[in-house]
């Protein structure tokens, strides 16, 4: 299922494209890609999962359209191996790298070391806290924000939470600290259980331990879970304990997987806000383009997510992310990062 949604994402992303890349380069394009052979390593902390598949297909429709030989690097929620892959992609003489995602402590001096033999670095989700290396996000406040207001128009300011986080990585992080805002702004929004893993099994795991916090906590109403694997971990839960018609879901991400999750009959996933994963995945690669070619890239690039109510996701009869991007103009592209020589429609 998750390899045709990955097949699906590419075959769409790459109909359509400008056109005039060819071996030799891309036409009226600067220094290098005029003459392509421009090598990029995307290196990943997780690669498992609806978001960072359509991420890395939208990395990869972009390098296309550019001409740009992009190595993907798996990410398998391994800090060290990730570390090895950043020296690896310096050996092999890549322009540029993608950093998506990974721990700041163990990244910082390998990203500098690249930075240091002239390749140019983005990281997307991850404060490396280098002035080389501008940072990919996707208004990760502005994100839970919404997410939250939404939860306050169903709920209202009094009610009994679950909450799914851990700690370390930079979106989550983000989002916590307006979650913190949120119960200190209201004081009748009572944090019953803390929970979450992020792990090649996030789904499950996180359904585990949600299953364990319904079960010493009855009274939660509402669970705000701002990743996609979170949310559909704690659907899992409540389905298993029976207790679907009592609980309401705000999450974060969005796939055509959440989407049928989302509409289904029954389902407590009731929002998510999120933005179009291969949309970031593409914007990554045209900012590490454009610092290859030598052009001003912000330090901070933002993509701005969307909230997607179930209501309005089944008033509008939406079933895919296609579809999704045909409604929503945000979902099908991004301003971000654009020049006019990069072929940026993409679907
Ligand atoms: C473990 S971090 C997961 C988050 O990374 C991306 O920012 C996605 O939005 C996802 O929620």
């Amino acid at each position: 299922m998750r390899c045709n949604l990955k097949r699906a994402a590419i075959t769409l992303m790459t109909l359509g494209l400008a056109g005039g890349v060819s071996a030799a380069g891309l036409e009226g394009a600067p220094a290098p890609f005029d003459k392509g052979g421009v090598k990029v390593a995307l290196i990943s902390y997780i690669s498992s999962g609806d978001f960072f598949q359509a991420y890395q297909a939208g990395a990869e429709a972009q390098a296309k359209a550019l001409g740009i030989d992009l190595r993907v690097f798996p990410g398998k929620q391994n800090a060290a191996e990730q570390r090895e892959q950043v020296q690896q992609a310096i050996n092999l003489g890549v322009h540029g790298i993608v950093v998506d995602h990974g721990l700041p402590e163990s990244l910082g001096d390998v990203v500098q070391q690249a930075v240091d033999a002239g390749v140019k670095v983005v990281a997307f989700d991850v404060n490396l806290n280098n002035p080389a290396v501008p940072q990919v996000e996707q208004s990760d406040h502005e994100l839970a924000r919404l997410a939250l207001e939404q939860a306050v128009k169903d709920n209202g300011t009094s009610f009994n939470a679950g909450y799914v986080y851990v700690a370390g990585f930079a979106p989550l992080d983000r989002r916590n600290k307006v979650w913190d805002k949120f119960r200190a702004d209201n004081p009748g929004v009572v944090e019953k259980a803390r929970f979450g893993n992020v792990s090649d099994t996030t789904a499950t795991s996180t359904a585990d331990q949600a299953k364990a916090a319904f079960t010493a906590n009855p009274d939660i109403s509402v669970v705000f879970a701002p990743y996609d694997e979170f949310a559909r971990g704690v659907k899992l839960a409540a389905a298993d304990l029976g207790i679907t018609d009592r609980l309401k879901i705000y999450s974060a991400d969005v796939s055509t997987a959440d989407i049928q999750e989302i509409v289904e009959e029954g389902s407590p996933w009731v929002a998510t806000v999120a933005t179009n994963p291969a949309v970031v995945g593409a914007v990554s690669v045209r900012a590490v383009a454009l610092k290859i070619a030598g052009q001003h890239v912000p330090e901070r690039i933002l993509v701005k997510p969307a909230l997607l109510t179930q209501e309005a996701l089944r008033q509008a009869g939406v079933k895919t992310i296609e579809e999704l991007a045909a409604k929503v103009p945000a979902f099908s592209a991004s301003d971000a990062v654009t020049a006019d020589w990069i072929p940026a429609k993409l679907f």
